[in-house]
């Protein structure tokens, strides 16, 4: 049985909550569908082990339901976390996806892929749900982006649609400690961004007291000298005040276009997840938790005044109902299909030959149509070196492509560290090339939220390793499309220096560029030279997945590395090798900086060598690098990166496998070994494959 339509005006574009009382039936509605959620999953399906992780939102529901009543802009963006499924009610998602995604049934939010409350939902008209991740604190950032791009589409874009939109981040007490909250605080009051942080606060995180998260265990209280935020706190169980309070923080951030911070206290009635026992809370702070119940706070607030006893009862009996029902078709729906496992890692081309686009996130799912490239290189006359040919495309894509944003730690006034986007900034403006805040974090998490939005984010990391602090940003972008079920993408593009650079040191001259190959869903780029440095941003410029491109530093000024111009359409697909020499006896396979040194190798061996640049990893030119071994019989493979599980490992166990019969010598690496990259010059050339020990062992392996 559905529920009567004054029950569920479902968003998108259901009723506006301009005024300041909300609708209570529908209030009560959800709040019952929520709990009879929770009770059939605790009591039934977690049990029967039919839902295998269980979330409860018991006592986090109440206030969650009424402040997603508040997001009825079309460009509002929130960001969830496990404890959500109520606001994602109140923002419409269909009973029966909530039901089955604890189930692990096909449709929903994930197709089975993700844990049932790990939710996504694509705008569609109505607020966007920004893909959850199961990572504490993993959700603040993406939101901070996501509020960077209202304001860009409209002031940049114009756009006056975004005039009022803004973007909600929902978090516990405990998440508050995290890297995520202090880098999204940051962006979004120093910006003053049009961004609600709402933090649940249950005094819980697990087991552990928010007197830990914070010190006194409120977050608020230590916020309120901070400036350009705006404090407001109260209970999240009383109907009055949670009504009122949900209603002022999000006008006061419509109104404002400036961060503010609500903080509701609310108890948490169940276990942390459905195994968690409790054992941790006293009897006393049981009893006093149960005694918050919104539920019943609410039934006291409505009846009679509001609604009669039977009306209440009838909505709750409603509400069971429906769940039931939902659940019921949720469990009719057929299991994952197991031979899909591997599908939407990247974008695919469907079987009518077009690409099988995601529903949200980058420029294409909005149509944009990007100008041909051409696969011929229209050379100029004089050489470039590699750091101008990476800036002139920046400077030619940035013109012709309103929706990119060029930003990262010094890239404004000061052009970088490295000078790739040297006067960039005065030529676009700073809304469009800026300086961040020193978090890499929010650096990757912003563009994250910013590509979810519709723009084209090009992060510069300053350095390979200080990528580091991002690792969590970078892995759950990776990941998006496949956890979604190709609903989400965020296409963003990542510039990251790194290599040696006349000396080495463990900070700056780290490649380890097979970390990213071997996280989901990354596309990666290590060119070797200018040519292809223009051919390879291009390609990752107008793509639709996200990409790594490794700008070596020894090349970014290295003389071989200087190739005239190519041209502004330019474009090298992903995935082709460049066959640097041609030759019989031997193969070398590599990459980035040590492309030179093979050259150079090569032709000092006497050995007749066929040099393949694979210039991109992720995907790689398997087919030619099999072709080549089938024809030389040999096989070197030579990296700057550490030797245990590098790219070079990958080569050759597809070699040992597929090639097994057409080589005549073990494929060999040279490499670094299993250290960081050493300062001192001496110790440097004696760790990173030298033009000597590359000819050396090219003599030798030609001679087995
Ligand atoms: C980065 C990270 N560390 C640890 C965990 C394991 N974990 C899941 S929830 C949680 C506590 C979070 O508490 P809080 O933010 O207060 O939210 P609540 O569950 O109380 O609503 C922890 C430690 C995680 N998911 N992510
Ligand atoms: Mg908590």
């Amino acid at each position: 049985m559905a529920a009567p339509a004054a029950l569920v005006s479902r968003l998108p574009g259901h009723a506006q909550h301009s005024n300041r009382q909300p609708d209570w039936k529908q209030v009560a509605y959800l709040l019952h569908v929520s709990r009879a959620l929770d009770d059939i999953e605790e009591s039934k399906l977690l049990p029967e082990r039919k839902v295998l992780y269980q979330f409860s939102a018991r006592g986090h529901d109440f206030a969650q339901i009424l402040l997603g009543l508040h997001l009825t802009d079309p460009h509002d963006g929130v960001t969830v976390y496990y404890r959500s499924r109520p606001i994602m009610l109140s923002l419409g998602v269909a009973l029966e996806d909530a039901a089955a995604g604890p189930l692990a049934r096909t449709g929903s939010f994930s197709g089975g892929r993700d844990i049932g409350v790990v939710f996504n939902m694509p705008g569609n008209g109505g607020a966007t749900v920004l893909p959850a991740c199961g990572g504490v604190g993993a959700q603040y950032t993406p939101a901070a982006g996501w509020a960077q791009a209202i304001r860009y589409r409209h002031d940049e874009l114009g756009d006056s649609s975004y005039a009022r939109s803004i973007a909600v981040v929902l978090g516990g007490d405990a998440s508050a400690a995290t890297n995520g909250f202090w880098s999204a605080l940051t962006v979004a009051t120093t910006l003053q961004l049009p961004m609600l942080f709402y933090i649940e606060d249950n005094g819980f995180g697990i087991s552990v007291s928010s007197q830990l998260q914070t010190p006194g265990g409120n977050i608020a209280a230590n916020l309120r000298s901070f400036s350009g935020l705006t404090i407001i706190e109260g209970d999240g169980t009383d109907p009055a005040e949670a009504s009122e309070l949900t209603a002022r923080a999000v006008s006061l951030v419509r109104d404002r276009r400036a961060p503010v911070l609500l903080r509701l206290t609310v108890p948490r009635l169940s276990g942390h997840s459905g195994q968690d026992t409790q054992a941790y809370k006293s009897p006393e702070v049981v009893a006093l938790e149960r005694a918050r119940d919104p539920l019943g706070k609410l039934h006291r607030y409505l009846v009679p005044g509001v609604l009669s006893e039977s009306e209440w009862s009838r909505i709750a009996a409603q509400a069971r109902s429906d769940v039931e029902a939902a659940i019921e078709r949720a469990l009719a729906r057929p299991m994952p299909d197991a031979q899909q496992v591997s599908r939407y890692v990247f974008c695919e081309v469907g079987p009518d030959g077009k690409l099988e686009l995601q529903q949200q996130g980058g420029l294409a799912p909005e149509g944009h149509v990007f100008p041909s490239g051409s696969l011929t290189a229209h050379p100029e006359n004089t050489r470039i070196n590699m750091l101008t040919a990476i800036r002139r495309t920046l400077d030619v894509e940035l013109a012709s492509n309103p929706r990119m944003v060029v930003f990262g730690e010094d890239v404004g006034p000061k052009g970088g560290v490295h000078g790739a986007t040297l006067g960039l900034q005065d030529k676009y403006g700073v809304e469009r090339v800026f300086d961040t805040s020193l978090s890499e974090e929010g650096i990757i998490g912003r563009a994250v939220g910013m590509s979810l939005a519709g723009l084209l984010p090009v992060a510069e990391i300053q350095f390979r390793k200080y990528a580091d602090p991002a690792a969590e940003q970078l892995n759950d972008c990776g990941t998006m499309r496949w956890r979604t079920h190709n609903r989400f993408a965020a296409p963003i593009v990542v510039r990251m220096p790194g290599g040696f650079f006349k000396c080495g040191d463990p900070w700056h001259s780290q490649t380890n560029e097979v970390a990213w190959v071997h996280g989901v869903g990354w596309r990666v780029a290590v060119p070797s030279n200018a040519e292809d440095a223009v051919g390879l941003l291009r390609s990752a410029l107008r793509g639709n997945d996200p990409t790594i491109f490794f700008e070596h530093r020894a090349m970014l000024d290295g003389a071989w590395a200087r190739r005239p111009y190519p041209g502004d359409d330019y474009v090298i697909p992903f995935g082709s090798a460049r066959i640097v020499r041609a030759g019989t006896e031997l193969t070398v396979v590599t990459w980035g900086a040590m492309v030179e040194r093979c050259e150079q190798a090569a032709a000092a061996s006497r050995v007749d060598v066929e040099i393949l640049d694979l210039r991109t990893l992720s995907p790689w030119d398997k087919k030619a690098v099999l072709a080549s071994v089938e024809k030389t019989r040999r096989c070197l493979i030579v990296h700057e990166d550490n030797v245990t599980a590098g790219f070079g490992a990958e080569i050759a166990a597809v070699l040992a496998k597929e090639a097994f019969f057409n080589l005549d010598a073990p494929i060999d690496r040279l490499t670094m070994p299993d250290i960081p990259s050493p300062h001192s010059p001496v110790l440097l050339e004696a760790a990173v494959p030298n033009t000597e020990r590359i000819t050396q062992t090219i003599q030798q392996l030609a001679s087995v």
